[in-house]
């Protein structure tokens, strides 16, 4: 079957073409971490921008992280790619045109610095995945003891999200190209906050280090975001099914809901796209926004991940349904989250709950739980420690955020389901967790683990918080998921 490319364009159906001409965008945008989020996201909602104002100055030039299957995904179809909107059996399938070159960050490294330092690039927009950020995740600094941030300070091709970043921005002064937004659109509290100290600690090691950060403090802002918008993993069947609608194989199909939301805090000194034409928020302070949504919507997820994994369950959606789990979701959001959050204007925070587990029973995604459970030891803290601190600073009992930490140490340790079935675990701080407690499942073995993951001391430290955890661990050992979570509940 014939690919879906610039030159076969014409032969998808109508409803499903994009309004712009590809070929008439010019690029304006780079973006680092090609997966399906952005695909899904950011990317529609720049091809909107551009739609609204009928300025085409905003197609972007993507990089992938780590492996090039994305970009030989892309390549052969110019960049274009279809994204299938589904709603329970509802499916709306368009075309997205803004990406137009896609760059292999690892082989191709002097051509993404050569696009960050181009004057036409007024924007980096990034999503690569909490842990790429490579933060110490006690101090959420950058672990400058880390071997690759360190190979990247020594001069090599940049590989770290980081060092790339530093090393365009280095190329960008040299041609003196103009100022730069550098947006983060991952799942952390303070993204850009935190990348730009990031990115500082990283000039910490290079010889013109300081003349840099002076550099990005004149032309460079970091504006924080909200992203919210679930995209599981593409299957083979999305493909398929995609490839049947459009009569043209597109092997970069992605999948996600109809539901998009983007704040992003209006902090440019160049021009950008604008978003606000297209569904984004661009609003002074982002962070009433960005702690609602990861501790709420990302903490439930987590929730559902953890405890609907152990308990043998599959999808998001399965979980959800079962009574007793989505009554332990709304009591972390109702009772937990809730008090610890300021108020964000727009949003009443029990219609946001409700919504958001309306949003996750979306059948058609078939998004698993072992993805939204992937590389726990990097969301637990961003998504439920700051409602851990938070809730017992006013004297509130944080019963459901430390028992799915006890579900994630749990899945981490043990790796069986209650019914013992294997289960795979995804963390990067699995190895030394499990080095830590020496293959031990105990509940004396998760004070080292939690060590190991990086837990910040002041909770290692304190009983209120490993009391809980223990105790949770203890009884989801004894009892399994569905019965602690019947009494937890009740
Ligand atoms: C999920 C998120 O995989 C995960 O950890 O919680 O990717 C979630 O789907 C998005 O943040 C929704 O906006």
């Amino acid at each position: 079957m014939r690919r879906l490319s610039l030159n076969t364009l014409g032969e998808v159906p109508k409803s499903s073409r994009p309004d712009l001409d590809p070929s008439q965008l010019t690029t304006g945008v780079v973006h680092l971490g090609i997966g399906g989020f952005h695909r899904a996201h950011q990317a529609v909602h720049t091809a909107d921008a551009m739609t609204a104002t009928g300025d085409t100055r905003w197609a972007i030039s993507a990089v992938t992280q780590r492996s090039p299957r994305v970009r030989d995904q892309l390549q052969p179809q110019d960049g274009l790619y279809a994204l299938a909107l589904r709603d329970g059996t509802d499916t709306r399938v368009r075309v997205v045109p803004s990406v137009r070159e896609i760059l292999d960050g690892p082989s191709e490294a002097e051509e993404v610095l050569n696009r960050i330092a181009d004057p036409a690039v007024r924007v980096v927009t990034l999503t690569v995945t909490e842990k790429a950020y490579r933060l110490h995740p006690a101090t959420q600094r950058l672990d400058t003891g880390d071997s690759e941030i360190r190979a990247d300070a020594a001069g090599r091709p940049p590989g770290t999200v980081v060092g790339r970043i530093a090393a365009g921005l280095r190329r960008r002064r040299g041609t003196d190209a103009g100022p730069l937004a550098v947006i983060s659109c991952d799942n952390l509290a303070d993204n850009g906050a935190l990348l730009r100290q990031a990115v500082t600690d990283y000039c910490g090691l290079l010889p013109d280090g300081e003349a840099l950060v002076e550099w990005i403090e004149e032309q460079v802002t970091f504006p924080c975001t909200m992203v919210d918008r679930i995209v599981p993993a593409t299957t083979e069947a999305n493909r398929t099914e995609v490839t049947s609608t459009l009569g043209l194989r597109d092997e970069a199909t992605v999948l996600a809901e109809p539901f998009s939301q983007w704040f992003v805090q209006d902090d440019f000194r160049g021009p950008r796209p604008a978003w606000e034409r297209a569904g984004a928020r661009l609003v002074p302070d982002v962070r009433p926004y960005e702690l609602t949504k990861l501790r709420t919507l990302n903490a439930c997820h987590s929730l559902l991940a953890y405890l609907g994994g152990l308990a043998g369950i599959d999808t998001i959606a399965e979980a959800v349904e079962i009574d007793d789990l989505a009554g332990a979701a709304r009591r972390l959001a109702e009772s937990e989250v809730r008090p610890t959050l300021p108020p964000a204007e727009g949003i009443d925070h029990h219609d946001y709950v409700e919504t958001t587990l309306h949003r996750f029973a979306n059948p058609a995604l078939r998004h698993t739980t072992s993805q939204v459970a992937s590389d726990g030891s990097r969301k637990i803290g961003p998504r439920l420690l700051g409602t851990v601190t938070d809730s017992l600073g006013q004297s509130n009992a944080p019963e459901m955020a430390t028992l799915v930490v006890a579900a994630w140490l749990r899945q981490v340790l043990v790796q069986r389901t209650d019914d013992g079935l294997a289960l795979e675990v995804n963390d990067p701080a699995a190895p030394t967790m499990l080095q830590a407690t020496e293959g031990r499942t105990d509940v004396a073995s998760l004070r080292p683990a939690l060590a190991a993951a990086g837990i910040p001391d002041a909770l290692l430290e304190d009983s209120r918080f490993t009391g809980r955890v223990e105790g949770w661990y203890a009884e989801l050992d004894r009892a399994g998921v569905r019965a602690t979570v019947r009494t937890a509940v009740r």
